[in-house]
């Protein structure tokens, strides 16, 4: 299905969710905050008295800067806007050494997933992800009473999407972080420096500093909160020391990726860290020439997919389905697209023979319309 044809299933799923109609009068009217407010304190007033006022905020596995901020925004909103509890559970190791820094500099208080019992809690709040989302674990024992995204929603059988009694997805917005600091603005609640500084880094790596996929939000959200931040902690976190195999990385990456016309493709076997392929990604798109990266790299039990583009009309999602034809799980928005395929084991000839078909996948969906006089196999970039 092309995206076009996918806007008013969302519309339809947010709406049997509030019982208004969406584009009209989102939230019956009342301010997005205060609609959050008056399901956090229905929720308070249903759940057990030993959880009441303690709430759960979870995003998207091996989560990024948009997803650390959107949290950590949350977490201001709820405790120094609704005076609630809250605790912030990551699952999944965070690799980048830009997003380790933000962790480490910006002090962000965060829990293990796997150590949290959802039980112990009023509620659940999901930011930068929707439950059907391969990337994104919500537990069945909890409550889910609120989702702020900014991705397409994945393609679910008709009534199987979960209602979220605040479901906040917004199709047109550059990062969660905006919708996040917009709810902080409306409920009159003071960016402290830290939740400045983590609102930020978000909204400066959804957009690349307002260059993709922002409007006007994201505009406001990005000067306000950097008005608020630590400018040092922000120049630190944007240049953190990189370890060595880094650099070991990039150089077998750069021997690996194949020229395809328009076309970059990157897929480098095993993989010693799982944010190499998405940084391969962004790295070749800046090429001149290349409209289209298709980077990938087997990490653990899954391989790994990153696919970028910069082609003006270009859709990374609906490619990314295509070129995935099938298999894996995947999600993204405007040019970027990360996939995710469970490898069956972690032999080099299973690996070898995934990324064959990928290859051959991305050429027929992206290669089609690409020069003559390419081989079959691509061009190494040092021919
Ligand atoms: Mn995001």
């Amino acid at each position: 299905m092309e995206p076009s044809t996918r806007r008013p299933a969302t519309l339809r799923r947010v709406t049997s969710a509030l019982g208004q109609p969406t584009a009209t009068l989102p939230y019956g009217g009342m301010p997005a905050y205060q609609h959050l407010r008056t399901v956090l304190d229905d929720a308070n007033d249903r759940c057990r008295p030993e959880v009441r006022g303690r709430f759960l905020v979870l995003t998207h596995r091996g989560p990024d800067p948009d997803a650390l901020g959107a949290c950590e925004g949350l977490r201001r909103l709820l405790t120094e806007g609704f005076g609630f509890e809250v605790t912030v559970a990551t699952l999944g190791q965070i690799h980048r050494a830009e997003n380790l820094a933000m962790v480490r500099h910006l002090e962000l208080d965060l829990v293990d997933y796997e150590s949290v019992d959802p039980k112990d809690f009023a509620g659940i709040l999901l930011a930068d992800s929707q439950p059907e989302f391969g990337h994104t674990v919500v537990p069945e024992e909890g409550e889910l009473l609120a989702v702020f995204d900014h991705h397409v929603p994945p393609q679910t059988e008709e009534g199987e999407a979960r209602v979220v009694p605040h479901s906040d997805v917004r199709l047109n917005q550059g990062a969660t972080c905006s919708i996040v600091y917009e709810y902080l603005r409306e409920a009159k609640v003071e960016l402290d420096p830290k939740t400045a500084g983590a609102l930020f880094c978000g909204v400066r790596y959804d957009t690349a500093d307002l260059s993709r996929n922002s409007g006007p939000l994201d505009e406001e959200a990005y000067y306000q909160t950097f008005q608020k931040a630590d400018r040092g902690i922000i120049a630190q976190i944007n240049h953190p020391p990189l370890p060595r195999h880094y650099y070991v990385e990039l150089a077998r990456g750069l021997s690996l990726a194949r020229q395809h016309g328009p076309l970059i493709l990157c897929l480098m076997g095993k993989v010693d860290n799982p944010e190499t392929v998405a940084e391969m990604a962004d790295f070749f798109l800046r090429m001149r020439g290349c409209s289209w990266v298709l980077a990938g790299g087997a990490y653990g039990e899954d391989y790994i997919l990153s696919l970028r583009t910069d082609f003006a009309f270009g859709k990374a999602y609906p490619l990314m389905r295509r070129v995935l034809d099938g298999s894996g799980s995947f999600g993204g928005h405007g040019h970027i697209a990360g996939g995710r395929i469970v490898l069956q084991d972690s032999k080099e000839s299973t690996i070898r023979s995934i990324e064959r078909e990928l290859r051959a996948g991305a050429l027929q969906v992206i290669g089609a319309e690409s020069e003559d006089g390419i081989p079959q196999e691509g061009r190494l970039l040092t021919e």
